[in-house]
């Protein structure tokens, strides 16, 4: 059950507030009126502007991400008196409409009601709200996503039927659990799931393999917490970095494994490592994947520019009097890390809130 909001955790978070808008008034008295709402019933509520302002901060102390020199571009939904299961899924699905604008993707956060004491809040069980079904072929080899071969399973378990023939690119269900309806499922409408077919700006036969990967990254599962308040339900999108399609979902042996694939078409020595055969069909499937969203008109970013636009955001956190809390190990790309500037330096480490919390049970 969860437990009573810490007073102190919520003065913390409204001094923050206050210091970053002077001009709003009396800290004071906000604090005053908030401890006495939590002394009454274990929790209180956050402004739509404290909300607004909660879930950009928790963005900026992302610190796996490197997208967050635009952290103050984040709009908010505030969707907190939105409770049953039907309704969270139908305004995911408007969430994705909005944030696809016409390929201009726009950062967007739904904020769906927070945890309070004796009122646990409704989850998306979903790691994204669009992602791709594994399933397991009769020669022991997967079909789609094997990182999602366990949720396929699980939704599979509560009723969810593939549609036949069963594909490479199959979009799961959403999968929203309230306390008092338990997980219900909801199949994605078309219009909701844009996706960009993979093409190369010169090997004509990549297009042959079918690949596609949808434009929406849109994280579903991980707790926002703002000044003590928990919303386990607060689904957040930006764009995409080519890497992360190209350089792992597509790439890494555990998820589509297709860098044997593209070498042999591209008639590469496979017979030994040192010919490096990985790391050039490595480069031609990014290239893919980059060319490909832009010629669909949509949002996408490459590892180089998006690592000088880190550093920038660093450097203007800096001159703002603040750290930029940042994780080597997930800031530098997944390819030509050396080639990027944010591998050359070390980072801040402090931990600041508010923040996003990734908990154990929310791993599908
Ligand atoms: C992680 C880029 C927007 C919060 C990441 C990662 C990348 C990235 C490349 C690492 C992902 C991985 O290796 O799996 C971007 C870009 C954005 C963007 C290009 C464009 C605007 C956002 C927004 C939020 C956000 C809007 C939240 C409001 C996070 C968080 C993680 C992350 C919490 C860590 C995820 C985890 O622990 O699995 N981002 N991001 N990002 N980003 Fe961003
Ligand atoms: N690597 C994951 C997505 C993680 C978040 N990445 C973003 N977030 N770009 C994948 O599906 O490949 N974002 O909010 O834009």
């Amino acid at each position: 059950m969860t437990e009573p909001v810490d007073p102190a955790d919520a003065e913390d978070f409204l001094r923050l507030f206050y210091t970053e808008h002077p001009n709003e008034g009396d800290a004071d008295r906000r604090v005053a009126w908030v401890r006495a709402e939590i002394d009454l019933t274990g929790t209180y509520h956050h402004t739509t502007a404290e909300l607004t302002f909660g879930a950009q901060v928790a963005w900026r102390n992302s610190a796996r991400c490197i997208g967050r020199l635009y952290w103050r571009s984040l709009r908010v939904r505030d969707l907190r008196a939105v409770r049953t299961a039907d309704d969270v899924a139908e305004h995911c699905v408007q969430h994705l409409r909005q944030a696809w604008n016409g390929g201009k993707l726009r950062p967007l956060m739904s904020v769906f009601a927070p945890e309070a004491p004796n009122r646990p809040a409704p989850r998306i069980w979903n790691e994204l709200l669009i992602r791709y079904a594994g399933y397991p072929t009769e020669d022991g080899g997967v079909l789609g996503d094997p990182r999602y071969l366990g949720f396929t399973d699980r939704v599979t378990t509560l009723g969810w039927r593939p549609t036949e023939p069963r594909g490479a690119f199959d979009v799961l269900p959403l999968v929203v659990e309230t306390p008092e309806e338990g997980p219900r499922l909801y199949d994605l409408p078309a219009d909701a799931v844009r996706e960009v077919p993979i093409t190369h700006p010169e090997l004509p036969w990549l297009t042959e393999l079918g690949l596609r990967w949808h434009a929406v990254p849109a994280i579903s599962n991980i707790r926002m917490v703002i000044g003590g308040v928990s919303y386990p339900a607060a689904p957040f999108n930006g764009w995409y970095m080519g890497t992360e399609i190209g350089a792992r979902n597509l790439a890494d042996t555990e998820r589509y494994n297709l860098l044997p694939e593209v070498a042999r078409r591209l008639g590469l020595d496979t017979s030994s490592e040192t010919t490096l055969w990985r790391d050039r069909a490595l480069v031609e499937l990014n290239r893919a994947v980059l060319h490909s969203f832009a010629a669909a008109g949509v949002t996408i970013t490459d590892h180089h520019t998006e690592s000088d636009r880190f550093l920038k955001h660093v450097a203007k956190e800096q001159r703002a009097g603040r750290t930029c809390p940042a994780d080597w190990s997930w800031i530098v790309p997944p390819m030509s890390g050396s080639q990027t500037p944010v591998f050359h330096r070390y980072y801040d480490t402090e931990h600041l809130r508010p923040e996003f919390v990734l908990d154990d049970d929310a791993a599908h």
